[in-house]
């Protein structure tokens, strides 16, 4: 990892980038690898590496979140990861788990089937890692330095794909993205077969939608060589999806283009896809409802019946008071901006949990997460609530469960300085979503409404704004887990916790034993 110059949007911008490259290189395996990937930090700050949605069973050590279960990886050294695959298949992503790295430090995981096994549709012939992003003009150390004043960080300047803003930008024409595609069969619609690493039921649709943090594995049939007027060419393009659009992000148009290369050459310019307008709730509602597991003798799936611990997490973007010699640049009274889950805004602590939770150093954290919210009020009550209750707290509070105990998460967002929708990612799982909606939860009447027979498997649920949305998982994968928001400016206000799941009574209930080679903070 080192510093790279690298041109976008006419303007060369000095980024943090793997092997010289942006997007990062993809990293190839089959379901039930183990794949070593060595980190030789050649840049000038602390950084870590996740694999996102890799349960890593039983080896929280190498899962990547600083200070959560390891020491940075400083400037000048190396780290080695060992990635254990277990069950997933499909598609998933690794990127930075450090400050604001992780907007140029990332790229795909693509596991493939294991030898001898086939996928759940017809195999592909050809397979096209596509990264939805977003660019800065700037290096985003300086927005993250920003975040830390206790103001917001500036939105982006594009949208991107695989890194380029694409052809409607200036000085971008060269490098969009282009996707070669022979003739092939049927229609030109995207069959969605997978997300997070695991199948789906496929459905057919125009566009897709994938929230922060979310993987698609999406099956496209290249049969139009042209369009009838004589274009072979074909703009492939992603726009931001947003509850709050005028808070979060750059709403442009990224584009790539989809060619036909044994067809004639294009008459006229790229047709353009027609996509829902970027705060259009009712088409993210309704595609997020299509997403139901597989369930075949192949890939079954197990969701609990029976919950042993039941949980209510309130989400706010909230204020904290400005420290004393502090200059903050908060909304209200020169405050600093928060977030928290049931109030409470986490606090990283200078040894990692895991470290801490192994050699059983106290004063690392307290393991009093609240189960519910510590005060009840109307949630998402569309008037905003009293200035009072946007003050959190702060503090390093962990949750502690059995090994083996089924949890189950109601998020419920709130409306403390404005609703907004929430993508909520957990380490070392997979969970259900068995249920969504808008409004406050009702454990009266929600319940009934879960869908306990396909859902979806996923890493990260989009609770949605001013709404609810309930996961289930099986506690049996022993370690430290962080749980988090995937929107980077939440994340930097420390809207997050952490699962500390005990050892099981069996060796291989139990967490894998520390190496040498881990690092010391
Ligand atoms: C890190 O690894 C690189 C490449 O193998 C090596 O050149 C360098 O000396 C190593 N640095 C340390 C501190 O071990
Ligand atoms: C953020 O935007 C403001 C206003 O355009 C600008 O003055 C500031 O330099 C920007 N910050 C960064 C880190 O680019
Ligand atoms: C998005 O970025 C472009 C520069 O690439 C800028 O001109 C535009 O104002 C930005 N959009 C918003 C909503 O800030
Ligand atoms: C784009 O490519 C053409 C042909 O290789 C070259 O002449 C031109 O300078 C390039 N433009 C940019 C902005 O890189
Ligand atoms: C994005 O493309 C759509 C469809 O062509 C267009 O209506 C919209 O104005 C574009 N947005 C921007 C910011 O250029
Ligand atoms: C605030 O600044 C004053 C003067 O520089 C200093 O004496 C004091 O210790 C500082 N307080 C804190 C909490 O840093
Ligand atoms: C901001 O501070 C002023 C002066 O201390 C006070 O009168 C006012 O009520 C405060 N406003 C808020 C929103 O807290
Ligand atoms: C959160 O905690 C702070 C500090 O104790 C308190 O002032 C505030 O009212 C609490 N807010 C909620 C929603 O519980
Ligand atoms: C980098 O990590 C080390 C070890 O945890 C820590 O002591 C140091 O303060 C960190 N540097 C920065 C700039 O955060
Ligand atoms: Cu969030």
């Amino acid at each position: 990892i080192k510093e790279t110059k690298i041109t976008r949007l006419c303007h060369e911008t000095t980024i943090l980038a793997v092997n010289d490259q942006f997007p990062g290189p993809t990293i190839y395996a089959r379901k039930g690898d183990v794949v070593v990937v060595n980190v030789y930090n050649q840049g000038n700050k602390n950084i870590t590496l996740h694999w996102h949605g890799v349960d890593q069973p039983r080896n929280p050590w190498f899962d990547g979140p600083e200070y959560i279960t390891q020491c940075p990886i400083q400037p000048g050294a190396n780290f080695t990861y060992r990635i254990i695959f277990s069950e997933e298949e499909g598609t998933l992503w690794w990127h930075a788990h450090s400050d604001y790295d992780r907007a140029t430090v990332h790229g795909a995981i693509v596991i493939h089937p294991k030898r001898g096994s086939a996928y759940p549709y017809l195999k592909p012939h050809k397979e096209i890692p596509i990264i939805l992003g977003e660019w800065w003009n700037v290096d985003v150390g300086k927005l993250f330095e920003e975040t830390r004043t206790g103001g917001d960080a500036n939105i982006s300047d594009a949208n991107t794909i695989n890194g380029q803003p694409g052809d409607q930008f200036p000085c971008s024409k060269n490098g969009t993205f282009r996707m070669l595609m022979f003739f092939g069969v049927a229609g030109h619609r995207l069959t969605v077969v997978g997300t997070d690493g695991r199948y789906l039921k496929p459905f057919s649709v125009e566009s897709i939608m994938s929230s922060p943090g979310q993987t698609m594995d999406v099956l496209l049939e290249a049969n139009r060589p042209t369009d009838g007027s004589g274009n072979s060419r074909y703009y492939m393009a992603a726009r931001t999806f947003s509850s709050n659009p005028q808070l979060e992000s750059n709403n442009s148009n990224a584009t790539a283009i989809l060619e036909y290369t044994d067809a004639p050459p294009s008459a006229g310019p790229p047709d353009f896809p027609n996509l829902p307008t970027v705060d259009d709730i009712a088409a993210a509602t309704a595609y997020t409802a299509q997403l139901r597991s597989l369930v075949t003798k192949d890939h079954p799936i197990d969701v609990p019946a029976h919950v042993d611990e039941h949980m209510l997490v309130t989400i706010a973007v909230n204020l904290l008071p400005c420290g004393a010699n502090e200059t903050c640049k908060g909304p209200i009274n020169g405050s600093r901006l928060a977030a928290s889950l049931n109030n409470v805004s986490f606090v990283a602590p200078s040894v990692d949990v895991l470290d801490a939770y192994y050699y059983s150093i106290r004063g690392v954290y307290e393991p009093d997460f609240p189960n519910k919210p510590p005060f009840v009020f109307d949630f998402t009550d569309s008037t905003t609530p009293p200035l009072e209750l946007s003050f959190t707290k702060r503090g390093t509070k962990v949750k502690v469960v059995e090994y083996g105990a089924v949890v189950e998460l109601v998020f419920q967002d709130t409306g403390i300085l404005g609703a907004e929708s929430h993508p909520i990612h957990l380490h070392g799982f997979s969970f259900y979503v068995v249920g969504r909606g808008f409004g406050n939860f009702d454990k009266n009447k929600h319940p009934a409404t879960y869908n306990l027979v396909d859902p979806p498997y996923q890493n990260s649920v989009s609770v949605p704004k001013a709404g609810w949305a309930t996961i289930r998982f099986r506690a049996a994968n022993p370690g430290v887990w962080f749980m988090h928001c995937h929107f980077e400016r939440h994340t930097v206000w420390s809207m997050h916790t952490v699962f500390i799941v005990k050892n099981g009574r069996t060796p291989d209930a139990r967490m894998m034993p520390r190496r040498s080679t881990m690092l010391k903070c």
